[in-house]
């Protein structure tokens, strides 16, 4: 923890004069930052779990909070404002005191709705940054969310401080063990539910502690890219086991994905086929390299292995060139990590937010940036067996160069993903999820 407080010292430096410069930019005072507020589900009393403003926790690891604000100005010292309410029914948050208070002048909130007494007077020359708009409207802001400051700081949050980096490496190793737990839960026949129990002990953290909601799906539900269902009963066989499965740690992300197989069947030889093609990818994280670039050689990758395997009767190039990889990998090969873990950015060529769209052949890639250090990416590449897509595959005239009988073998054992998280340093790259010794 002594060199966490190092480096945090470091990020919030950094975090100063990021403000600095956007708040000229824009040519105002500083910036309002809501940590958000509790939201009550509809014509009921009960709240929804509570996710804090990733430009909140961007400052401090105060993830579970509402209520709370920040003001800053990118050359005093920031200030906290703490929501600390008289409360029997909730557990109130005790007074900060951690590796990071020092860097914050902090005051506390009993009331959420005093704060304006503790906010700036002249609210024409600050930005209200957060979700509550009409919140911001009647405290008095003019000026919500403006794009020019958010562009500027979702642009440079793809660059992580040591302090960020160091957090996201714990993030990893939490998950890693968890990932292993899952994997012993696979192997002892247990079910979805009961995998996704084992992940969650293991990680100490529960379904809404995590960054994002567990993908665990055994045999053909691997094929859903987005499944949540986890099934109560096992099923009569296990066949195959695909995990999406994350951490958080002081607010960021590890996001990571693993397939496995209990039966001696070709779908392995599938999985280490895929697994060596994440590893390589990975590689190829290179400052310099556009991201897009890093999802046409996946496509390569995949259609190599269709065309290995049989699945496909044509050369890799002719199935890439075809369309043909798009119906087995249909997703982007990865996306920025970090405070969220689908992490803003990924699609504006500068800092004052020139779009810079996925292509229009792969519309579903979610970063186009320039690989440069300190970025944070995943590395995902799937094969996947899904019903839909292979349905409209055979109504074309593609559909004769697929081996259907390989394609009915492979189905029931759904599909594929490995995903990996990587940092990218000027002259290596750091690969966090197998240095955490996950294989
Ligand atoms: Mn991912």
């Amino acid at each position: 923890m002594q060199s966490l407080a190092a480096e945090y010292a470091n990020h919030i430096e950094v975090l100063q004069q990021r403000t600095r410069e956007a708040l000229e930019r824009e040519s105002i005072d500083g910036l309002v930052i809501h940590s958000g507020q509790s939201k009550v589900m509809f014509l009921d009393d009960n709240h929804y779990p509570f996710h804090v403003n990733p430009q909140f926790k961007a400052w401090l690891p105060v993830i579970d909070n509402p209520n709370c604000w920040l003001v800053v100005d990118g050359i005093n010292k920031p200030k906290l404002i703490f929501y600390r309410p008289v409360d029997f029914w909730h557990k109130v948050p005790p007074e900060p005191s951690a590796f990071w208070t020092e860097h914050f002048d902090i005051v506390m909130l009993q009331q959420a709705n005093q704060v304006e007494k503790h906010l700036p007077y002249d609210k024409d020359r600050y930005a209200y940054v957060g979700e509550f708009i009409e919140v911001a409207r009647a405290l008095g802001f003019n000026l919500v969310n403006p794009d020019r400051v958010l562009h500027y700081l979702h642009y440079h949050r793809a660059y992580k401080t040591d302090y960020e980096l160091a957090c996201m490496r714990m993030a990893n190793s939490t998950a890693v063990a968890a990932h292993r737990a899952a994997e012993q839960a696979f192997l002892q026949g247990k079910s979805e539910f009961d995998i996704n129990l084992a992940y969650l002990n293991a990680a100490r953290q529960g379904d809404n502690q995590v960054p994002y909601c567990n993908i665990v799906a055994l045999n053909e539900n691997a094929s859903i890219l987005h499944y949540m269902v986890l099934e109560s009963q096992p099923p009569q066989q296990h066949r195959s086991f695909l995990i999406d499965a994350g951490a958080g740690f002081n607010g960021y992300a590890a996001d990571i994905t693993r397939t496995y197989c209990n039966q001696p069947h070709e779908f392995n030889d599938l999985i280490g086929r895929v697994d060596n093609l994440t590893k390589l990818l990975a590689t190829h994280l290179q400052p310099g390299t556009e991201y897009a670039d890093i999802h046409r050689e996946a496509h390569a990758g995949i259609a190599a292995i269709l065309a290995d395997a049989q699945i496909v009767n044509l050369s890799a190039d002719d199935i890439v060139e075809r369309g043909i990889s798009k119906t087995f990998f249909p997703h982007g090969i990865g996306h920025f990590l970090g405070l969220q873990v689908h992490d803003v950015g990924g699609h504006i060529a500068d800092d004052r937010g020139t779009p810079k769209p996925a292509p229009e052949d792969h519309p579903f890639l979610r970063c186009t940036r320039t690989v440069e250090a300190r970025q944070v990416f995943t590395i995902e590449p799937g094969l996947y067996f899904i019903d839909s897509l292979l349905d409209d595959l055979r109504s074309t005239e593609n559909s004769q160069y697929i081996n259907w009988d390989r394609v009915a073998e492979f189905k029931p054992f759904g599909g594929i993903r490995i995903e990996d998280n990587i940092i990218v340093h000027s002259t290596s790259v750091e690969n966090m999820t197998r240095d955490c010794g996950l294989v």
